[in-house]
C-alpha cells in the first residue's frame, strides 16, 4: 500500500510508505492520503491521528519532483488543489492530528506537517521549504501556515533561502512542539495521543474549531464562535460526565456524545 493506516486503540497511525523515494508524494499517494484521511475524519472511533513516514530517513521529502516536472498549468492547479484538500483535512478534521517528523520534511512534506495540529520531531529531522531551488514556491499552504506557526520574518527567511533546519532550531522557533530521540519518537507520539484520546472528543473538536480561528479573521466574530461552541458543550453528556467525575473524585469516561 502507498499509504498505510494502522489502528492502536482509538489512535490511527497513517504512514506514507514510499521509502525508496524518501516518501515523496506523487498524485497517487496524495489521492490515497486524501481518501484515508477522509475516512479517519468521519470515523468516530478514531480520537487522534498520527502522520509519519516509512523508514528511518524521511517523513516526506516533498512533492514528487519527477511527477511535477512535466505538469502543465491546469494540472499544476489540480495538483495544488489536491494538496490543499489533504492539508485542510489534517487541519480541520474534528480530532487532533499529530505529525511524527522522523527525518526529512521538505517542501510539501513540511507543509503536511504544518497542517497538523501538533508536530513532534526526531533529533535527526530536517525541515525546510526548498521549493525556490526548483523555480517554484510552497503551494500546499506553506506560504500561510509556516508564518502562523513561527513568524512572518522567519517564514520568509526559510522560503526565500530554501535553508533546511534541524530539530533543535525548529523547536526553538516554534516549528515543532517537541524533539525526541529517533527510537522514541513513535512511542512519544502514541503517548501524547493516548492523553488526547482520553479527553472529551467533542470538547477537543470544538476547541480545535475555535482555535483554528485564532490567527485569522475578525477577532470579535471568533470570540462569538468560541462562545457558541462553548455553550453547545453544555448540551452534551460528556460535559455532565466530566464535571460529575470531578465532583465524585473519579476519572471521567467520555463517550463523544
Ligand atoms: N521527489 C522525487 N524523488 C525524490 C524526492 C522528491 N521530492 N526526494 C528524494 N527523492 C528520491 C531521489 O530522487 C532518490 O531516488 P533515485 O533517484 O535514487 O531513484 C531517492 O529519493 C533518495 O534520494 P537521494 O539519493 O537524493 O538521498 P540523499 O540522502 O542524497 O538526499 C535529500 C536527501 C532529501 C536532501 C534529497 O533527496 C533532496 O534534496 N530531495 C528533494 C527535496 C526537495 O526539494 N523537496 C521539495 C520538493 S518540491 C504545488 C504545491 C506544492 C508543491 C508543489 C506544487 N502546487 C500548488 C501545484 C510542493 C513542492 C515540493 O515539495
Amino acid at each position: 500500500m502507498a499509504i498505510d493506516v494502522e489502528r492502536s486503540g482509538a489512535i490511527a497511525v497513517v504512514t506514507v510508505n514510499r521509502p525508496e523515494a524518501l516518501n515523496a508524494i506523487d498524485v497517487e499517494h496524495a489521492a490515497e492520503l486524501r481518501d484515508r484521511l477522509e475516512e479517519l475524519a468521519a470515523d468516530e472511533a478514531v480520537r487522534a491521528v498520527i502522520l509519519t513516514g516509512a523508514g528511518e530517513k524521511a517523513f516526506v521529502a516533498g512533492a514528487d519532483i519527477k511527477y511535477m516536472h512535466g505538469l502543465g498549468v491546469l494540472e499544476a492547479r489540480r495538483w495544488g488543489e489536491l494538496g490543499h484538500r489533504v492539508g485542510a483535512l489534517l487541519e480541520t478534521m474534528p480530532k487532533p492530528t499529530v505529525a511524527a517528523v522522523n527525518g526529512f520534511a521538505l517542501g510539501g512534506g513540511c507543509e503536511l506537517a504544518l497542517a497538523c495540529d501538533l508536530r513532534l520531531a526526531s533529533t535527526s529531522a530536517k525541515l525546510g521549504q526548498p521549493e525556490v531551488n526548483l523555480g517554484i514556491f510552497p503551494g500546499w499552504g506553506g506560504t500561510q501556515r509556516l508564518a502562523r506557526a513561527t513568524s512572518l520574518a522567519y517564514a520568509k527567511e526559510l522560503v526565500f533561502t530554501g535553508r533546511m533546519v534541524g530539530a533543535e532550531e525548529a523547536l526553538a522557533r516554534g516549528l515543532v512542539n517537541a524533539v525526541h530521540e529517533a527510537p522514541e519518537l513513535m512511542t512519544k507520539a502514541l503517548e501524547l495521543c493516548d492523553t488526547l484520546a482520553a479527553k472529551g472528543p467533542l470538547a477537543l473538536a470544538y476547541a480545535k474549531e475555535a482555535m483554528n480561528l485564532a490567527l485569522q479573521g475578525d477577532h470579535a466574530e471568533s470570540l462569538e464562535t468560541e462562545a457558541r461552541l462553548f455553550a453547545m458543550l453544555f448540551a452534551t453528556a460528556d460535559q455532565k460526565e466530566g464535571m460529575a467525575a470531578f465532583v465524585e473524585k473519579r476519572e471521567p469516561r467520555f463517550r463523544g456524545s
